[in-house]
């Protein structure tokens, strides 16, 4: 035995126990304390059958965050009036690579949940195949409501403190839920106007400056390839199938365009009052107003529902309309168990999780006990941070590739994540795509750590 492994007796683990340590050490967590159950469950059975990992806690120290860096952050409104918000950054873990994640920015943005996300984005990158550690960061502000120019004056407060903590080898932010190429691009203006320096030391920025071609739409079309690849290892093709969408952001949105464009039906969106439905299914001009509406106006989906005449059902989610395929776009938790329960008495046969984190524990459970072809969000959206990585490739080569160029990367790297679920996840003669996905991507983390002794 070499000095750096640690000296323990070959005992087993049992996910009780682990999960028992977990609770007790990230109390009032609960997304975090969820996030890392789901991971134990798959990945303990194969550390048991591998001691290597076990002896040295792997597992353990995973769950333990490199650093998380909390701060005030003080901004004027348009009114003159100060406000004060909490800015996070979780660096989880750096073994393969600089951290990498995006940035949240709402209302229910607290730390546990910026560490189950913080945490998913470690086994989501490492199945990227490029090399990038897992971060993610926020703060509780809310965008809605508030004018371009208070935008502005928070991202700038935000970054007056985050720049100190990140750089393009060290850690590089990105969008997630309320940060998209606007807030981006302040982000990044303020990185610049601090260091003097113009590095990519943020993805998802604009073409002008910096951006990658495809990155805006890369994890709805990547959720959708990666629905493409699982049906295809079923002899399945997405022609003519009927999908439900819930969400009508950056993800969703991308996700419908993609599904349009390959034959299927997409006939529900939603956002936070309701969703839309629209029988005879969504067209690329329909999905281009709501867009506008959406994206540009930054108005409610109901507002579409009243210029198209399409119909809305106010308060609910999508996922009791009929449909073959489900992609969850929108927040974690949006799927509950009844909702589960119904997408499969439905006859729902596929979900692809562009979210993070979207269907509840129990609802997981049974789309994997009924075997259909369930993709969660760590492999399914991991298109997004890929392309992050292709932009930071470009950025560190001082070239741009094309959209073509592009987008055969996403569907390349779409394509190997399912071949590593595929490896790690037979279940008797089908493919658990949440067991392979945790196993394939703690697999590569795990050789790493094990590599550089106790650290
Ligand atoms: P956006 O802010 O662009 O869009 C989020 C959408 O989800 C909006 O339509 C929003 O409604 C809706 N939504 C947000 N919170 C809730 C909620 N609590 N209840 C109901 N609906 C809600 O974010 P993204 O599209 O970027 O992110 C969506 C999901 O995809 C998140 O889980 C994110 O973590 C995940 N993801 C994002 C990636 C990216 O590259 N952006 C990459 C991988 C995963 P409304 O319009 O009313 O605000
Ligand atoms: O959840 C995610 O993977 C993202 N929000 C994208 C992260 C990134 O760095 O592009």
């Amino acid at each position: 035995m070499s000095s750096t492994q640690v000296q323990a007796s070959a005992q087993t683990l049992s996910v009780e126990s682990f999960m028992a340590e977990i609770a007790q050490q990230n109390p009032a967590q609960p997304e975090f304390i969820q996030a890392v159950h789901e991971v134990a469950e798959k990945v303990i059975p194969f550390i048991n059958a591998n001691p290597k990992y076990l002896n040295a806690r792997i597992l353990r120290r995973m769950t333990e965050a490199d650093r998380i860096i909390i701060f005030r952050i003080s901004w004027q409104d348009d009114a003159g009036q100060v406000q004060v918000n909490r800015g996070y950054r979780v660096q989880f873990n750096n073994a393969i690579g600089p951290y990498k994640g995006g940035l949240r920015f709402d209302p229910s943005v607290n730390l546990g949940v910026l560490k189950f996300l913080g945490f998913e984005q470690i086994f989501k990158n490492a199945l990227t195949t490029l090399p990038m550690g897992g971060a993610k960061g926020g703060s509780n502000f809310n965008p809605k409501g508030k004018s371009d120019a208070e935008v502005m004056r928070f991202c700038q407060a935000y970054m007056t403190e985050l720049f100190r903590h990140i750089g393009h080898f060290v850690d590089v932010p990105a969008g997630d839920i309320g940060v998209g190429g606007r807030e981006v691009s302040y982000l990044f203006g303020q990185y610049k106007r601090l260091t003097n320096e113009f590095t990519g030391s943020l993805t998802g920025k604009g073409l002008s400056f910096g951006g990658s071609a495809i990155r805006m739409e890369a994890t709805g079309y990547g959720a959708v390839y990666f629905a493409k690849e699982m049906m295809a290892h079923r002899q399945m093709s997405m022609e003519g199938k009927v999908a439900t969408v819930s969400g009508s952001g950056n993800v969703a949105l991308y996700a419908a365009e993609k599904l349009v464009q390959l034959g299927a039906k997409v006939v529900t969106l939603s956002d936070r009052h309701g969703y839309i439905y629209d029988e005879q299914g969504l067209t690329l001009e329909k999905l281009a107003q709501i867009n506008d509406i959406k994206t540009n106006q930054r108005r409610p989906l109901s507002d579409y529902a009243k210029a198209a005449g399409c119909e809305y059902v106010e308060g609910q989610r999508p996922w009791g309309v009929a449909c073959d395929m489900a992609f969850p776009c929108a927040t974690q938790n949006e799927i509950s168990v009844e909702e589960a329960k119904t997408l499969l008495a439905n006859g729902c046969q596929v979900v692809s999780e562009g979210a993070n984190m979207p269907t509840v524990a129990e609802g997981a459970k049974l789309f994997e006990e009924a075997k259909i072809m369930y993709g969660p969000g760590k492999a399914a959206n991991a298109g997004g941070v890929a392309i992050s990585g292709i932009e930071m490739t470009q950025n560190s080569m001082r070239l741009s590739w094309t959209r073509e160029e592009v987008d055969q990367k996403l569907q390349e790297i779409m394509a190997s994540i399912h071949e590593q679920c595929v490896e790690y996840g037979d279940d008797g003669g089908t493919v658990n795509y949440v067991k392979g996905a945790n196993i394939a991507g703690f697999v590569k983390v795990a050789d790493t750590m094990l590599a550089y002794g106790v650290v």
